[in-house]
């Protein structure tokens, strides 16, 4: 008879800011102490040059090419990434990438997102927001998601960068209505094409409108924890059980939330699944 493996059971938890013993050699062979450290203090850090800027371009000319954006002066945008290209899957697995979400978002964390967005001149802002959208204030001790913003081009505030604002992560709630139009004490994260900079479900971001010539190219990666997702899968009987019994049975088997989408995020659904999360 075949030996069961012998697990050890744990009964703590490790602290946010805690490496464990197991990712400390990986974080210092590749240097992320200190993106470790800023990750747990101000909420978001930036990795530099995370990659060959040989990557960077192919990953840049993919985008372009699969998000419609073929003009410099045009916007577009890309999602399901990670079943388009292999180049996608590299990001994903890049080896710092999955250094910080271990840290961040725990171990067995899981891709939870792969999409693209090119900004031309004149690109809006996004809304603030706290990534942490579909969750109760206040936000859990833990993070649950860890987002990446491949920049494949220069990030600068004309440029339109992303935008944060220093000491919401420690607030664990969603900005008000007020914070949301004045941005308060509002920052520019600026670094070097082929950085990637990440942040947790708790900082209060958006980005700055474009007003340069020319398009920001961003890779959107997120990372979630493996919690909070169901035991079972029903999807192979889902279009069945929802036929037979309808709008509840949708409810339960996930169809009328923004999540888990065949083919990535339904913006239709996606206020009424934030606002789910507050009721
Ligand atoms: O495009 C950006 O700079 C920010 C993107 C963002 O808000 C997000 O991915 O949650």
């Amino acid at each position: 008879m075949a030996e069961t493996a012998k697990v050890d059971v744990y009964h703590d938890t490790l602290p946010p800011e805690q490496i464990s013993e197991e990712l400390a050699p990986v974080i210092a062979e590749l240097g992320l102490e200190n993106n470790c450290r800023e990750l747990v203090e101000q909420g978001w850090t930036v990795v530099e040059r995370a990659a060959s800027m040989e990557f960077n371009d192919r990953l840049r000319e993919k985008i372009i090419e699969l998000s419609g954006a073929a003009a410099d002066t045009e916007g577009g945008g890309a999602n399901m990434l990670l079943a388009k290209d292999p180049v996608f899957v590299e990001a994903v697995l890049n080896e710092k990438l999955l250094a910080l979400a271990e840290f961040s978002v725990g171990r067995g964390f899981l891709i939870s997102q792969v999409a693209a967005s090119v900004r031309p001149k004149g690109a809006a802002s996004i809304g603030l927001h706290a990534d942490h959208n579909w969750l109760p204030a206040p936000f859990p001790v833990h993070n649950m998601l860890l987002t990446g913003c491949w920049v494949c081009d220069e990030y600068t505030k004309a440029g339109g960068s992303t935008l944060v604002i220093p000491g919401s992560n420690k607030l664990h709630r969603h900005p008000d209505a007020d914070e949301v139009k004045e941005k308060p004490d509002a920052i520019a994260i600026e670094c070097a094409a082929g950085s990637v900079v990440l942040w947790d479900g708790n900082v209060w971001h958006a980005n700055w409108p474009r007003t340069t010539e020319g398009q920001r190219v961003v890779c959107h990666i997120t990372y979630t924890r493996l919690m909070m997702r169901t035991v079972e899968d029903y999807r192979a009987h889902a279009d069945d059980l929802v036929a037979e019994h309808g709008d509840k049975m949708a409810q339960l088997l996930g169809q009328q939330d923004f999540l888990e989408g065949p083919r990535g995020a339904d913006y239709s659904k996606l206020i009424q699944t934030f606002n789910n999360a507050k009721r």
